[in-house]
């Protein structure tokens, strides 16, 4: 599952370069038995299938730790949503441990001694943990330096700043009859910079209202917002 990603696009190439490491770990390769079995039946009955111990500890066991702090996080709906903070602030660990579950969960005591930390990506159900794992990689390998180039600024992106990003326009300035926003060809960089962030808050204020109570507001935009109140 994870080849596909890793083979293809900013984080592959940042492996391949050295800038991140990503090491894969297959869980059956710990298993023991004819079967080789990672998953067995709940203690009390149910449907479904728990992961087991075993399996589990041993292949965290065999992680090499790096030198410096390391996190064991594992994918479940359980978990604290996912969201950019996190992703900054994982992008300041030294090594991550992705813990990627299937079945139904994993058995509650490796949950208390051997996780630090439960995400979720979202409120829904997936069929095993490697999708998150990737999204965790994805969002947390591009904020870490070198990894992006420089060819994009994070500061520019959805979210950093706690908003949704402006409307995008690229040549031709005439598509199919619609045209381009006069101000962004004005070559008035002040209107263009006001456009921008009136366009960001008014898209926040449609879309995801829930963020304007945590962005980072200046107090030009607190007499936008209040303009925008006034005549929508
Ligand atoms: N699962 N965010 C159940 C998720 C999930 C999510 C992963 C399904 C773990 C055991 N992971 N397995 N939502 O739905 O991260």
């Amino acid at each position: 599952m994870f080849s596909g990603y890793l083979q293809q696009g900013i984080v592959g190439r940042a492996a391949k370069n050295g800038i991140v490491r990503v090491n894969l770990i297959n869980i059956r390769d710990f298993a023991k038995g004819r079967h080789k079995s990672t998953d067995d039946r709940p203690y009390g009955g149910g449907d479904g299938m728990v992961m087991k111990p075993g399996p589990l500890y041993r292949a965290l066991q065999s992680v090499e730790k790096n030198r410096g702090q390391s996190l064991v996080i594992f994918l479940s709906p359980q978990g604290e949503v996912f969201d950019q903070a996190t992703a900054w602030e994982l992008s300041n660990s030294d090594q991550i441990i992705l813990v990627c579950g299937r079945y139904e969960g994993v058995d509650e005591r490796i949950r208390e001694h051997w996780l630090d930390r439960e995400l979720s990506i979202g409120d829904y159900v997936l069929t095993g943990g490697e999708l998150g794992a990737m999204v965790v990689m994805d969002a947390v390998s591009r904020l870490v330096p070198g990894v992006l180039g420089g060819k994009r600024s994070n500061a520019e992106d959805s979210f950093q700043d706690g908003l949704l990003e402006n409307p995008q326009y690229t040549r031709p300035p005439v598509f199919q009859g619609s045209e381009v926003p006069a101000v962004l060809l004005s070559g008035d960089h002040e209107k263009i910079r006001l456009w921008r962030r009136v366009e960001s808050l008014k898209r926040t204020r449609d879309r995801r209202p829930d963020l304007l109570r945590t962005a980072e507001l200046t107090q030009e935009d607190e007499i936008v917002l209040a303009g925008l109140r006034e005549n929508p």
